[in-house]
């Protein structure tokens, strides 16, 4: 039996062309003799636009922003998708940012009981939550930089009392990030008091809750990506490289300064160490489908896990599906392990029982 799959995408998000993009990428790869797919749309206003089932080749992101061509619905009209097939749909969010990537549509999918991949509610908005995620993987015993956390109103009342906070528990150099966003957008590296105060009140543009984290010298930068639900695997690893020196963060992780490095060349015992610490925050914020959990290793050879994904950039030549194309799976058969990562979850959740 075929699966209906339904791709959400867009969104009213910074990310919006990358969402489209990778939404093109996943249509071109579905096999259309296994799925019936079908557009559902979020336009950079918020609106809703379902399409007709894909069918023939889609060659351009023009033919999936359905501005005049779909229905326009109300999100909680997506249970209507029910009626068209026995087995359920399956949805397939690709959506970043705080409209998607934070729990929220995951929590409306949920309340349609519908299956949908990657990562469930408290994950997502785990992941989200830079504050949060360090906590719980420190819970989780795994070795993170030194960090601290402030509250705009905290900044506000005293905002000396903070930086000596930073000056007194890191020192410098430190990163300075929204503690909410997925991107690089209001990040900072600071080396002295006065780059420090110009990178809080940036950061705070962006967020109410601000974290500065402890910058290591000199560290390498390791990638993993772990796929599966209640038995994840780990890929192999990969390396980002930064093809110059940068002296700005932001001008670092913009698109071609870095390069990728699979397999990253590390000893046995630190790939051993990777795999280990990242199925242990895989488990620790509760995640399903997948991660790509990123570490920082040192010219001493010490790890450290900075961050994991729950949704990593997901094109064919992006670091995760590239990870697995280096394990023996290709991009087609990642996007089908995922499908039916998120049945089996759905499937599991229906032995539950509610009442008693
Ligand atoms: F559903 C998955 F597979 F879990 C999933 C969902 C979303 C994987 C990766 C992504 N990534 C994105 O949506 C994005 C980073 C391209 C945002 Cl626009």
């Amino acid at each position: 039996m075929k699966t209906t799959l339904h791709l959400l995408y867009g969104g009213k998000s910074a990310e919006h062309k990358v969402s489209l993009q990778t939404a093109l990428a996943v249509t071109k790869a579905l096999n259309k003799d296994k799925f019936n797919v079908f557009p559902l749309f979020i336009t950079e206003e918020g609106q809703w636009v379902r399409g007709k089932q894909l069918t023939g080749e889609v060659e351009s992101v023009a033919q999936l922003q359905l501005t005049d061509k779909g229905t326009s619905i109300a999100p909680l009209a997506l249970t209507e998708v029910n009626e068209q097939t026995d087995d359920k749909p399956v949805i397939f969010p690709l959506l970043h940012g705080p409209n998607g990537e934070d729990g929220t549509v995951q929590g409306m999918l949920e309340l349609l009981n519908l299956p949908y991949v990657g990562n469930g509610v408290l994950a997502s908005s785990a992941g989200m939550d830079k504050v949060i995620m360090k906590q719980l993987f420190a819970q989780a015993g795994l070795p993170q930089v030194g960090y601290v956390h402030f509250l705009r109103s905290e900044w506000e009342k005293n905002d000396e009392l903070a930086y000596k906070k930073v000056e007194e528990e890191l020192g410098y150099p430190v990163f300075v990030k929204p503690a909410n966003l997925g991107s690089s957008v209001g990040i900072n590296k600071a080396k002295n008091r006065e780059e420090l105060a110009s990178a809080f009140k940036e950061a705070f543009d962006f967020d109410r809750k601000i974290i500065v984290e402890q910058g290591l010298e000199n560290a390498r930068e390791i990638e993993i990506g772990v796929l599966g639900n209640d038995e994840p695997q780990c890929s192999v690893l990969g390396e980002i490289v930064p093809k110059k020196e940068f002296y700005d963060y932001k001008a670092k992780y913009e698109d071609g300064n870095t390069a990728m490095i699979i397999p990253a060349e590390v000893d046995e015992q630190t790939y051993e160490s990777v795999k280990e610490m990242a199925i242990k925050a895989f488990k620790a914020i509760d995640a399903s489908g997948l991660v790509r959990a990123d570490f920082f290793l040192t010219r001493d050879g010490e790890l450290y896990i900075n961050e994991v994904n729950t949704m990593p950039g997901f094109t064919p030549y992006s670091m995760f599906p590239l990870l697995w194309q280096h394990t023996g799976v290709a991009y087609p058969e990642l996007i089908e392990r995922l499908v039916q990562l998120a049945k089996d979850r759905h499937d599991e959740k229906q032995k539950i029982k509610f009442t008693f």
